[in-house]
């Protein structure tokens, strides 16, 4: 990712980054990233980038013409990503975060004195954004802010670990409490419950503490949360059939477009797959003009949804069948040699799956997501979740199969899923008995009806 910074100050933006993360990332040339003296641009001899208001009141206002030229330079005249760092800008967030992280080059334009000339602004920027409602002397500090929260969003930034962590089902709550050594300090003993080695049991009260503090510091999203967990209540009244809902809500990642009785659209942003449900074909096709654009994936099982999305050009990619693990009960795990995957792993799982890409696989690898079985440390198949939360990405290597290696894998998932206090779940594709025999093997229950799995539409 390219970054750079439009600024009176360029060595507040550099030496403010040298010594963080992303000033290593920087060294590590994962990112790129400049800044530019708007000082250096002007045409006025003595070096002056400001001048009074047209107007009258308080206050210098920086001019147009040195801003141009800066970003001219910078950018080419491509209408490159420009964001304003402003208070009267829209406040930045999580959200916005993630949407700029998947941008290859981003500009940013930091103000000072009472601001810049609107002229320059309609034809550079195009994002004004603050990051919060206080005032600050200038977009340096903001735009810092916002480098560091987008670029460790970035992949290779921060550890394989680090980012595993980042997905953690708490999304929508406040981080609970942590401990580290030693045991006792002024007094004070780290929570038994921490020391019982009991996965299942510290995800449960830290999930408890994140929800207590939410509540105390954070009504709005306390409200917000409890809201959600009362539709995946609902939803749980016919587990089978919406497991895939009920954990891609209680793993914070889908965001609830639209909810009214059995009229339901859950988006996952980053697989950018919906999830719908609807009363009936009419509200099927009302519901289906609110799918955002970016739509990738429609996931549906009920068969008139299927049949108004396909009328819709929305092409059919497979019919599956929903399985689900609900037992509490962690699976025996018969071949030894299985580990979680590291970048250095994504050819060798590229290479041998080739339902999706090696950027798709990349992004399951560093979010923690996908293990691997080796032979002597040589790898000879692997197993995950996909981003929408549902297992699969399964494969051994054709001299090892028969040999319980895939049911090993699976049921490495599935214990590694029950730790994070998920339920797992897949879907098989309807005609693939293999599979189906080996989910009901490991104790998976089939849902009743079949999930289809729309492409397409609008986009
Ligand atoms: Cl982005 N700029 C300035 N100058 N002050 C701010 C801000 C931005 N966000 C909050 N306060």
């Amino acid at each position: 990712m390219k970054l750079h910074v439009l600024t009176l100050f360029p060595e507040m933006i550099l030496q403010g980054l040298a010594p963080s993360i992303i000033g290593r990332a920087v060294e590590k040339n994962i990112l790129s990233l400049e800044a530019v003296n708007i000082r250096d641009y002007t045409l006025n001899k003595h070096g002056k980038v400001d001048d009074y208001t047209y107007g009258g009141g308080a206050g210098m206002l920086m001019q147009a013409q040195p801003v141009f030229d800066a970003w001219k330079a910078v950018t080419g005249g491509k209408r490159v990503r420009t964001i304003y760092l402003t208070p009267q800008g829209i406040p930045f967030t999580q959200k916005m975060a993630k949407e700029l992280a998947g941008e290859e080059e981003l500009v940013f334009l930091c103000g000072h004195y009472e601001g810049i000339d609107e002229r320059v602004l309609e034809e550079v920027v195009t994002d004004y954004v603050s990051i919060g409602d206080y005032v600050l002397t200038g977009g340096e500090l903001p735009a810092m802010v916002m480098i560091d929260a987008v670029a460790r969003l970035v992949p290779g930034v921060l550890g394989n670990e680090t980012s595993a962590e980042d997905e953690s089902f708490h999304n929508d709550l406040l981080e609970y409490p942590q401990y580290s050594r030693p045991e006792v300090w002024h007094e004070k003993k780290v929570p038994e419950v921490l020391l019982s080695g009991n996965h299942a049991k510290i995800s449960k009260w830290r999930l408890e503490q994140s929800e207590a503090r939410t509540l105390k510091f954070r009504p709005d999203l306390y409200e917000k949360y409890r809201e959600k967990q009362h539709l995946i209540k609902r939803l749980s009244k016919d587990k089978r059939n919406n497991i895939h809902m009920m954990e891609s809500l209680s793993r914070g990642r889908g965001e609830v477009l639209y909810s009214e009785g059995e009229n339901l659209i859950i988006f996952d942003r980053e697989a950018a797959t919906c999830m719908m449900t609807a009363e009936n074909e009419e509200t099927a096709r009302k519901l289906s003009e609110k799918l955002p654009p970016e739509t990738k994936w429609v996931i549906s099982n009920q068969n008139f949804v299927k049949e108004v999305l396909e009328s819709l050009g929305y092409g059919l990619w497979g019919s599956c069948s929903q399985y689900l693990y609900t037992a509490k009960e962690s699976l025996p795990v018969r071949y030894k040699e299985i580990r979680s995957l590291k970048t250095e792993d994504v050819p060798y799982v590229s290479s041998r799956y080739e339902h999706d890409t090696e950027e798709y696989i990349r992004e399951r690898i560093q979010a923690g997501d996908m293990y691997g079985a080796f032979d002597h440390g040589r790898q000879i198949g692997f197993v995950g979740l996909h981003t929408e939360g549902s297992m699969g990405l399964l494969y051994v290597e054709e001299g090892y199969r028969r040999q319980g290696i895939a049911e090993s894998l699976e049921a490495y998932c599935v214990n590694r899923c029950l730790e994070k206090s998920r339920t797992p779940y897949g879907h098989v594709m309807e005609g693939n008995t293999a599979s189906e025999h080996l989910q009901e093997k490991l104790g998976f229950y089939k849902a009743s009806r079949s999930v289809y799995w729309l492409s397409g539409g609008k986009g």
